[in-house]
């Protein structure tokens, strides 16, 4: 264990996380629905941590400064319906992930209607916002297992993997060629446990992979760069994070990927690391993933820190502290990650708890609004806005 309040604990204190774990859990059992996890806060809160910065007032500037990229994921459907939020996204971010509009298909909107069509409205309204405000826009995703359209099972096959995979790469990167930073090409190739995975190099079992065979995933690199030869082209991909054997088998995976691309002269340029993050975690260890990190930088390639957040379905009820611990962990996260050259970008998903696909996908048991983003409901900074900033000005 590495994080700094972990350190310094002493035998007695064990003895007194252990008693108060068990009393708790028993309280929690008894009184109440709420996982409580006790030691855990004890480890990952520290009351007197000071959060204090000084210098930029955005984090676009933070970032800025220090030849960073800032950037936030946001729904077209939140951004036409509520120009406060939109304005304060124009004002910290300098980049725009369209979390839903390059998908296939997420929520109720649809770029592949059918196998013959685009509908191109949703990313058009989110490039022009873009133009319009300055920002730089990644796309996000090109090749996925999840959010396909129902039509897509039934259609695809042995036969027309191929032509789908170049006609939708070429028609969406194409639209877009010249005014993308950096397409997410590839997301989420590799299994969720690689350890369990049928296949000894960890890739997930998708219909990509099944007609297609481990090469979809240098076709779909080399047809985005001669679609768009400008993108920065990425591999995405979560579970990256940890010292877990879980993570760990993720990483090999991840680099053993990462290594045949480049032998095989696949035109990738950078890795995208999600990192979302857990509010309870303890098992962070910064000198594994910044080893990580230079093992991949060693490839010659870049570093993008993609879908950042801190889920806090099982942290404390109460705000002060819950606020606290997700700021120590975006700061402790990010000074470890921004120690690495490579990384250039960090990119959170969502900008405000207005919005966050936390609240609908890991929501609170105890039914509290999840405060997992940097600025809150009501658009305002809190505390992990602080943490990302002094991580920000802790490079050198
Ligand atoms: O936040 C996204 C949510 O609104 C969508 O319903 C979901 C399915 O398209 O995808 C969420 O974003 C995911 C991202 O695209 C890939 N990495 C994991 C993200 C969270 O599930």
């Amino acid at each position: 264990m590495t994080l700094p309040y972990f350190k310094n604990l002493k035998r007695r204190h064990f003895i007194r996380l252990s008693l108060g774990t068990l009393i708790s859990f028993l309280g929690d059992f008894l009184f109440s629905k709420v996982p409580c996890l006790s030691h855990t806060q004890q480890v990952l809160d520290d009351p007197n941590r000071d959060f204090s910065f000084e210098g930029s007032s955005t984090l676009k500037e933070g970032a800025t400064a220090k030849n960073l990229i800032y950037g936030v994921s946001a729904r077209q459907d939140h951004l036409r319906s509520d120009p406060e939020f939109a304005g304060r996204l124009t004002e910290e971010a300098s980049l725009l992930v369209p979390e839903w509009a390059l998908k296939w298909a997420a929520g109720d909107t649809l770029l592949r209607p059918s196998p013959s069509q685009f509908d191109f409205s949703a990313p058009d309204f989110m490039f022009k916002f873009a133009t319009r405000h300055n920002l730089l826009v990644r796309g996000h995703a090109l090749i996925w297992h999840d959010s396909l359209p129902k039509w897509f099972d039934d259609f695809v096959n042995h036969k027309n993997a191929q032509q789908v995979l170049e006609h939708h790469i070429n028609t969406v990167v194409g639209r877009y060629a010249g005014k993308v930073h950096s397409w997410d090409v590839v997301n989420e190739a590799i299994a969720y446990d690689p350890r369990k995975s049928w296949r000894s190099d960890g890739l997930r079992n998708t219909a990509w992979l099944k007609y297609l065979g481990t090469d979809y995933i240098d076709l779909a690199f080399r047809t985005a760069a001669a679609a768009d030869p400008n993108a920065l082209l990425v591999y995405n991909d979560f579970g990256l994070d940890y010292d877990s054997p879980l993570h760990e088998a993720k990483r090999t995976a991840t680099l053993r990927l990462l290594r045949h691309l480049k032998a095989k002269g696949t035109p990738i340029h950078a890795l995208g690391i999600q990192a979302h993050l857990k509010g309870e975690a303890t098992n962070f260890n910064p000198r594994k993933l910044q080893r990580f990190l230079h093992d991949v930088a060693e490839l010659d390639l870049k570093i993008l820190i993609t879908e950042l957040d801190v889920a806090d379905k099982k942290l404390p009820a109460e705000v002060e502290q819950r606020d606290r611990i997700i700021a120590g962990i975006y700061e402790d996260y990010l000074s470890a990650v921004l120690s690495e050259p490579a990384v250039i970008a960090v990119i959170t998903w969502g900008l405000s708890d207005r919005y966050s696909y936390l609240s609908e996908f890991k929501p609170r048991p105890d039914g509290k609004p999840v405060r997992p983003l940097p600025l809150d409901t009501n658009l305002k900074p809190k505390l992990a806005w602080n943490g990302i900033m002094r991580a920000f000005n802790s490079i050198p």
